[in-house]
């Protein structure tokens, strides 16, 4: 997947810094013209120097941020990923998806406190280099979604396994409606672990440098009590109303419901790719049970290398990426006429060789 704008390397900085000979291991995501969409460079290079730093007992923390005003990233570059599907059969989108994973597998696994900054936007690709982060820094610039459902893909980089975990069925509500969280909802919801105020990442991240060993510490002087989470007055709804385990059920639950809430719910959900919605809640009952976060990463390859194939995700990418009229026609339009083998087939374990393994 070429890069039009230039050198990978120059898309993330990878450095050691801080005191005691670099004891902070820093990843800077620098692609701002396309919102720091993570690339296959990209995720290599930051695989790359994870790997490195596991092995180095003198990593005390690794800090991984953004450069520039506009935001953490907003995810993949999936109409890279589009070209690879309709010119060469998806190879190198496989590929992408395969060091992707692996990337977000290292940051779990990272034997160093890890450290993400959620600084502005953040989502799909973004939110598999955050909440696999013991510390995830929310500020009132905090953009968090998983909108995968607006371009056929579906929520994926440990997703389920993450969201899967939440009460109250946020993670079902995130998956079907793409709907974006501010900082504050991040906080209420455990997405994030702290809040900050943006005029404060400076101090933090020069306290950081300076004292790793002292992240806990640092974080709890540094955060101030967010606003009121907006979401938080439609928890009970988000319980009940996405309870039911079939997309069908949950949209009968929005239709029936009297609230302005609901009925805008309701167009959220309807407006996604209806196979994407179905995915999305298998995917997210599995991943609330895997033990295993390689597990996890596996069989979200599985189903990666399958919904890239299928006509949703190059219809969803067009009408969202490429041509930006919004207007995708899914196939099938609705949840109720999705075949269930079809979704079955999606979930099934790869061929021995064709599977997805860790880096370590
Ligand atoms: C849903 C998505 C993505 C999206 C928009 C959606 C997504 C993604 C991007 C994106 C944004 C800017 C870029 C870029 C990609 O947008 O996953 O390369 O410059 O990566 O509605 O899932």
């Amino acid at each position: 997947m070429s890069d039009p704008e230039g050198a990978a390397d120059a898309h993330v900085l990878v450095a050691r810094a801080g005191a005691v000979g670099g004891a902070v291991g820093g990843i800077t995501l620098a692609r701002p013209r396309a919102l720091n969409a993570l690339t296959l460079p990209m995720c290599e290079a930051i695989a790359a120097a994870l790997l490195e730093w596991r092995a180095d007992p003198a990593i005390a923390l690794v800090l991984i941020d953004h450069a520039g005003e506009r935001g953490f990233c907003a995810g993949g570059d999936v109409a890279a990923v589009r070209r690879s599907v309709l010119e060469d059969g998806g190879a190198a989108g496989r590929a992408f998806f395969h060091t992707e994973y692996r990337m977000n597998h290292l940051l779990f696994t990272h034997p160093a406190p890890v450290v993400t900054v959620m600084d502005g936007v953040t989502m799909g690709g973004g939110v598999g280099l955050a909440l696999p982060a013991r510390y995830r820094i929310a500020t009132e610039n905090t953009l968090f979604a998983m909108p995968e459902g607006a371009i056929g893909l579906f929520p994926d980089v440990g997703a389920p396994f993450h969201l899967g975990r939440l009460p109250g069925r946020i993670g079902a509500f995130l998956a079907l409606t793409g709907a974006r969280l501010d900082g504050a909802e991040c906080l209420w919801a455990g997405l994030a672990t702290h809040y900050l105020a943006a005029a404060t990442l400076a101090e933090a991240k020069a306290r950081m440098l300076a004292e790793p060993e002292r992240i806990a510490a640092i974080l709890a002087e540094l955060a101030t009590p967010p606003p009121l989470a907006r979401l938080e007055r439609n928890a009970e709804r988000i319980a009940r109303l996405f309870a039911p385990e079939r997309v069908e059920d949950i949209l009968s639950a929005l239709a029936a419901d009297p609230s302005d809430w609901a009925a805008k719910e309701w167009k959220a959900v309807s407006a996604g790719c209806p196979f994407t919605a179905k995915v999305a809640l298998r995917l997210l009952a599995m991943g609330a049970a895997e033990a295993a976060f390689a597990a996890e990463m596996a069989r979200e390859y599985a189903v990666a290398t399958r919904m890239i194939a299928r006509p949703d995700f190059a219809e969803g990418v067009r009408a969202v990426l490429v041509d930006k009229d919004r207007s995708p026609r899914w196939q099938p339009a609705t949840a109720a006429e999705v075949d269930d083998a079809e979704i079955e087939a999606i979930l099934a374990p790869l061929p021995p060789g064709e599977g997805w393994t860790p880096a370590i």
